[in-house]
Parts: C-alpha cells; sequence; structure tokens
C-alpha cells in the first residue's frame, strides 16, 4: 500500500479544522506513538443522516455493521484485503491520518467510488498524433472535470451508490460530470446514455484500491476502481459534446504529463494509463 500524503493535508476540505500532523515515519500503525490523539471530525451534513451515510456508530446502542462483507446493499469490503476495526470501528488500512471519525464521508471504513478515464490521442489539424518534444512519444489526452469543491482537474469520478455495480457507476457518474446528463431531457438523456454506453463497452481495468483522497480519515477512507476507455483511432469520443454538470464546474480534454496537478491519486491512474498505451508520461 501507498504512503498517503493529501489524506494527511493540514487543513480538512470544507472545514476549518485541522488535523493532527502526522510525521511520515509515523503513518504505520505498527510504528507506536502512545501519545497519538487525532482530531475528531464529522462534518454536519453526515451527522444530520442523509441516504447515503452510515448510522454514527460511536453513540451508543446504534445498529451494528457488516465490516468486511457485503452488508445488505452495501460493499464494506475493501480491495485491499480484510482492515483491522478497533473497538468496532474500522480503522484505515494506509495509517494514521490525523483524524478519526467520518470527516465529510459517509461510510465508515472503504467509500467505493468509481473513476472513468476516457483516452485519446492529441492530433494536429491533420489528424497527425502529437509527439512529444523531449520524449518523443505521443501524447494522450483524457477528459478532466474540474471539481467543485477543492477547485482541482480530476478524472469525472463519484460513489457507487448502494446496490450499483461498478461498471454502471462509470457510466453514470461520466454522464453526469462530463455531459450533464442530470439537467438533460428526457429524450437527450436517452441519446447520451447510448453514446456513453457504446464508448464503455471496451474498458481495461488500470487500478483498484486505496485512494489518497484529502477526505480521508483513521476510520473513513476512499476507494476506487479505475477504468480506461481509449479512443485509439479518434473516432468515437470526438462526437462528444462535453457539458459539465452535477458536481464538476468544468470539463475539458487535458493534455497527460508528469506536471498534471490533480485531485487526490488521480495523476497516478493516468500514470498507469500511459504506460499501457505506450504515451508520454
Ligand atoms: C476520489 O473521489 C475518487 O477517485 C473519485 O474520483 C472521487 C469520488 O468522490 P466524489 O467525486 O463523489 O466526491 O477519491
Ligand atoms: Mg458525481
Ligand atoms: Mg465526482
Amino acid at each position: 500500500t501507498m504512503i498517503h500524503t493529501k489524506a494527511r493535508h493540514t487543513i480538512y476540505p470544507n472545514s476549518t479544522v485541522g488535523r493532527l500532523p502526522v510525521p511520515d515515519d509515523k503513518v504505520p500503525w505498527k510504528v507506536e506513538w502512545p501519545e497519538y490523539s487525532p482530531v475528531k471530525y464529522t462534518s454536519d451534513h453526515v451527522k444530520a443522516g442523509p441516504v447515503w451515510a452510515d448510522p454514527d456508530i460511536m453513540q451508543k446502542g446504534s445498529p451494528s455493521l457488516n465490516f468486511n462483507s457485503k452488508d445488505g446493499k452495501v460493499n464494506r469490503r475493501s480491495y485491499i484485503g480484510d482492515y483491522g476495526c478497533v473497538d468496532g470501528v474500522p480503522r484505515n488500512p494506509c495509517g494514521r491520518t490525523g483524524m478519526m471519525e467520518r470527516g465529510l464521508l459517509g461510510k465508515w471504513g472503504p467509500n467505493h467510488a468509481a473513476d472513468p478515464i476516457v483516452t485519446r490521442w492529441k492530433r494536429d489539424s491533420s489528424g497527425k498524433k502529437v509527439l512529444h518534444p523531449t520524449s518523443g512519444k505521443p501524447i494522450l489526452q483524457f477528459i478532466s472535470i474540474r471539481r467543485k469543491d477543492s477547485g482541482e482537474w480530476a478524472i469525472p469520478g463519484g460513489m457507487v451508490d448502494a446496490g450499483e455495480k461498478v461498471s454502471q457507476a462509470l457510466k453514470r457518474e461520466f454522464g453526469e460530470e462530463a455531459m450533464n446528463s442530470l439537467s438533460l431531457q428526457d429524450k437527450e438523456c436517452k441519446a447520451v446514455e447510448k453514446a456513453v454506453a457504446n464508448l464503455f463497452k471496451h474498458g481495461v481495468e488500470v487500478y483498484r484500491g486505496y485512494v489518497d483522497d484529502p477526505r480521508n480519515t483513521d476510520n473513513a477512507w476512499m476507494e476506487t476502481m479505475a477504468v480506461n476507455f481509449h479512443d485509439d483511432q479518434g473516432t468515437s469520443v470526438a462526437k462528444f459534446s462535453l457539458h459539465a454538470g452535477d458536481d464538476a464546474a468544468a470539463v475539458q480534454w487535458h493534455d497527460v504529463g508528469s506536471e498534471m496537478k490533480l485531485y487526490a491519486s488521480h495523476s497516478s491512474f493516468i500514470e498507469m494509463v500511459t504506460k499501457r498505451v505506450g504515451a508520454h508520461w
């Protein structure tokens, strides 16, 4: 597993709450730190108990949740194996974050997401692939959204709903964030769904596991499955008109390279895609 850094960023997103600073060498739970006393935080939004949030298991008498298993419609299994629980509360498998409880996350333990990475080759006006001047390798582009919450560019991913398949979440989130399907009329919406379904027929999984997300805590964390949909000939995605929607403020084709600054660990997922298709990084 990776060493998380964004999950230790001092100021917790959408709040003025500061995490307890955790030095690199104190991240692993196996390193003893008896006086470790993380800041407690659960956002008001999560405390209000929206449908996607778990009950507060710290409260006496709250129903118990089936961790490390499929719990009704909710998948509480981790992609990286069984996680430990301390006093009935899941413990982040990547180590300390300086914050306990759930912060902005709804679920205790893993919060499952899906990340669709839609790519094409950068081409010049005559349709020829553009090569990077230094590496000599063709430059890849991916459909990127700017997140409303942090303002950072990101993959148009989102949470897997209870009972939803990851393959479905990939299409739904792409439609919502990059094609604004939520504000389309019925007919247009059907057309978008069809186009997305077509494009998403041939995906290649590039990653499944932990995400170094700034919302993670000691007791709640993001995990994702990232899938690449590559339009090698530049024929299928080219027809798409992109419109930002839902929690995306903007959408665009983004040139891929190691200098990119993206949300959470998204640039590492994109790097995996460049390896797969032989693109410049
Ligand atoms: C990241 O948060 C995942 O990689 C995914 O892109 C995203 C899901 O959360 P929301 O976009 O729904 O906030 O950890
Ligand atoms: Mg979304
Ligand atoms: Mg999203």
